[in-house]
């Protein structure tokens, strides 16, 4: 009988087919290359305990299947070359680079040891608790610091999605998320889900194709923009100018909800006047934008039921004057009667890990084993009062500020698990400060220029090794379970964090009970329990989670101080600061600073995401590299000409702060005067040329889109 070439031992290995002929067995993870809002379900391919192939998993309803071009990277990301094998103990000065192998016995003693000594001679202040973009060992790392008697945790959330949450709780208490599928318009103000999100993109275009309006509001031309109705392409940082100019239009023209407004807001009628001095026509000025564009989308907006805003995380937050930008914009949800309500930004608290299921946990509770009051300030809480009462973190951009000025107390030592010193502006800045330290330990995946500074660095392991708790907002769980062994000796981060609290907070006695007890105790208000999601690798569809109701603030009011919607906040008029969202001119700026612009007359925004990168981590995958080989600047072609730039040319782009060598991308992306490029190249750090202290003075957030740059031309 013929043998069939399918099935012949030969190709089922070299198809990677799998079962007993080829050994050849399909087991169930997640990727955690990009953000916690996606972490796409994998079907690992595993032979002889090594993955040789992955797929998106068909059953998760999140991905349907699908990856991106870094989830189908992710051999190269979980076996790369730079991924640390063992606990390392710096040789040698700190600078020197050079570590030694130690046990994790050794290693975590020595941690336990320097920590706890900080502790009796500076108190437990002075030990910091970071985590960088990751995500999953939060909720640990928060509670062992509290527990250890340290406020100071903080993380990467000092730059990213709080700033957004903060401007949002100022004017409602709490942030509202469009509910897509049921909008009829959507007001989609700086973000660009096609790179950002892509997981959720193909969703959004069904309801896109059902004749969804959309607004995109952003200086660039994205991926949203062929989907827009309306694009209101500004000059980055106006965004608050915008908006008010638009609230003008909804509030003179008759188009806001005046039933809302009287029963349920404060503060409309100072708003009412100051948004009078946006006029159309003065906004146009101001932002860029026509002033018949910025009617039209006021009125789509206002008068499309219902409809929904789509902000991003960071882009309206980047700026020196974010907080009262975001404010502006997102007071035309409650302007228009979009609050809490089917179709617009409905409210669903976060049930684990910045994931909205429906679902109530004990996350926060977990995370707060010892109250504020019963702790010393946070970092930087002199400076962002406001930011310190709503946020419950410590500012982590000021964290080199007080490493060097050591007020109102010292920082000696600090405990990181995945730091990258190129997030912060002034990446040198914090660079040195981190030399500064008494004691720092990174815990990472890989040996990284921040971790290179530590006197420990402990290897910890990807999302295939580990078994953790996900969320999906599609109602979908899975506990996933290690489908490899452990790279080396590396070890998952809440182990690393239960083994030292074992050792320094002893009297945590939640803790001590270990990973699943915690994960347990978290999910008790849910039905949900370690042991059972366990049967289901592949992930589970929670059944029957009720969604909170609609118009919640109904019957309990708005947790702001006057338990309304605040257009003139009482917070911030506690603090001294001005309680109306009011516009300001970016620090750096043709208006504000026409001196520096003259030299540096380029709008310079950094950071507008790229599909292949995710800050520092893809740019060691070659199948990602090569997709932007090089740091590159964009550049609008009529910039380019004027300056005798083309296509590839080697350009240098500098601010006041200093110059970095890249390559001129020619691109209509960017309007004519802009230039944008990506953070975090290795080699062409733009963090660098922004000025450790350019900062939103409500938030502590860096200015990171919207300062002032030239590109020349090198030889
Ligand atoms: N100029 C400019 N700067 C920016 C931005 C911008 O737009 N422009 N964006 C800002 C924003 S929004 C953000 S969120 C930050 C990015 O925040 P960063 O923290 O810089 O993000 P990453 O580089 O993704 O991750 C940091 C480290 O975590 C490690 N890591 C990954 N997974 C794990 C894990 O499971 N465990 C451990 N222990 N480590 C792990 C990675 O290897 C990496 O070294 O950058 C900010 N900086
Ligand atoms: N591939 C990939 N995905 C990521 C990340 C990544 O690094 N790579 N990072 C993750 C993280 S940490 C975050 S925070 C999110 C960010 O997610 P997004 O917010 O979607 O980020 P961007 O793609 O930068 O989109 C921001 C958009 O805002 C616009 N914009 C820039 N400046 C201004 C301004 O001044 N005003 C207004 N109105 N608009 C402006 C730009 O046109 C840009 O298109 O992405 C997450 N997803
Ligand atoms: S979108 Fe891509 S990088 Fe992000 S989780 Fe999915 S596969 Fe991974
Ligand atoms: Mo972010």
């Amino acid at each position: 009988m013929p043998i069939n070439p399918i099935s012949s031992p030969a190709s089922v290995l070299k198809g990677k087919i799998p079962g007993a002929e080829s050994g050849i067995e399909v087991r169930k993870t997640i990727c955690s290359i990009c953000n916690p809002l996606s972490h796409c379900g994998i079907d690992a391919y595993i032979k002889d305990g090594v993955v040789i192939k992955v797929e998106g998993s068909k059953e998760n309803p999140h991905n349907q299947g699908t990856l991106c071009s870094k989830g189908a990277a992710n051999r190269q990301y979980i076996y790369h070359p730079d991924r640390i094998r063992t606990p390392l103990l710096k040789k040698g000065a700190r600078d020197s680079g050079e570590f030694e192998p130690v046990s994790w016995e050794d290693a975590l003693d020595i941690i336990a040891d320097r920590l706890l000594r900080t502790k009796e001679t500076s108190g437990p202040e002075s030990v910091a608790f970071y985590a960088g973009y990751p995500k999953w060992m939060r909720p640990f790392l928060k509670r062992f610091a509290h527990s250890f008697g340290s406020p100071n945790y903080c993380s990467e959330s000092s730059t990213c999605s709080a700033g957004a949450l903060l401007a949002s709780k100022l004017n409602y208490g709490v942030a509202a998320r469009p509910e897509i599928p049921k909008s009829k318009c959507l007001l989609v103000w700086s973000t660009n889900p096609f790179y950002s999100n892509t997981s959720t993109v193909r969703k959004l275009l069904d309801v896109m194709e059902k004749g969804l309006k959309v607004i995109e509001v952003g200086p660039l031309i994205t991926p949203v923009t062929p989907h827009a109705d309306i694009h209101l392409r500004i000059r980055p940082g106006t965004s608050g100018a915008l908006a008010l100019s638009m609230a003008h239009v909804i509030i003179e023209e008759g188009l806001f909800d005046r039933e809302f407004i009287e029963n349920w807001t404060v503060g409309f009628e100072e708003y009412r006047a100051y948004a009078r001095e946006f006029p159309a026509s003065v906004a146009e000025e101001i932002t860029g934008v026509p002033a018949d564009l910025i009617g039209q989308a006021a009125r789509l907006y206002a008068t499309t039921k219902p409809a929904g805003m789509l902000n991003g995380p960071n882009a309206t937050v980047h700026h020196t004057n974010g907080i009262q930008n975001h404010r502006a914009i997102t007071a035309l949800v409650g302007l228009t009667g979009n609050f809490d309500r089917a179709g617009g930004n409905y409210v669903v608290p976060p049930a684990y890990l910045y994931v909205a299921n429906g679902l109530v946990t004990r996350q926060q509770e977990f995370e707060q084993s010892r109250p504020w009051e019963k702790m010393p300030p946070r970092i930087g809480q002199d400076l962002y009062p406001v930011w310190c009462r709503l946020i419950p973190e410590a500012q982590a951009i000021h964290l080199p500020f007080q490493i060097r000025s050591r007020k109102p107390y010292p920082v000696r030592a600090v405990l990181s698990f995945g730091m990258n010193h190129r997030m912060w502006p002034g990446s040198d800045f914090m660079r040195d400060s981190l030399k500064m330290l008494d004691f720092f330990v990174d815990v990472d995946l890989f040996m990284t220029d921040t971790a290179r500074l530590a006197d420990l660095v402990l290897p910890a392991c990807s999302s295939f090794e580990r078994s953790e708790l996900k969320f999906y907002p599609e109602q979908y769980v899975i506990w996933t379970h290690p489908v490899i062994k452990p790279l080396g000796q590396s070890r998952p981060d809440v182990d690393i964090i239960l083994d030292l609290a074992s050792r320094l907070t002893p009297g945590d006695s939640l803790m001590k009970q270990g990973y699943e007890a915690c994960v347990d105790w978290i999910l008790a208000p849910s039905s949900l329990k370690v042991s059972n999601l366990r049967k289901y690798p592949g992930g589970y569809p929670l059944k029957d989670v009720r969604m909170p109701p609609y118009e919640k603030y109904e019957h309990t009011g708005f947790s702001t101080p006057s338990g309304k919607m605040e257009f003139a906040s009482t917070i911030l008029k506690d603090a001294g600061l001005d309680p109306l969202p009011r516009y300001q001119e970016p620090k750096l700026s043709q208006h504000s600073t026409p001196q520096v612009a003259r030299k540096f007359p380029l709008i310079l925004t950094t950071g507008a995401r790229l599909p292949m990168y995710v800050h520092s981590r893809t740019f060691r995958l070659p199948w990602i590299r090569r997709l932007r080989p090089d740091p590159m600047v964009d550049i609008n072609p009529i910039d380019a000409e004027a300056r005798c730039v083309s296509q590839d040319d080697r350009v240098r782009l500098s601010t006041q702060r200093g110059s970095i060598r890249v390559k001129a991308n020619l691109t209509e992306v960017v309007p004519p005067g802009t230039v944008n490029i990506y953070h975090g190249y290795p080699g062409a750090d733009i963090n660098q040329l922004i000025e450790p202290d350019y900062l939103d003075p409500i938030s502590g957030y860096p200015g990171f889109k919207s300062l002032l740059c030239e590109v020349t031309k090198t030889p």
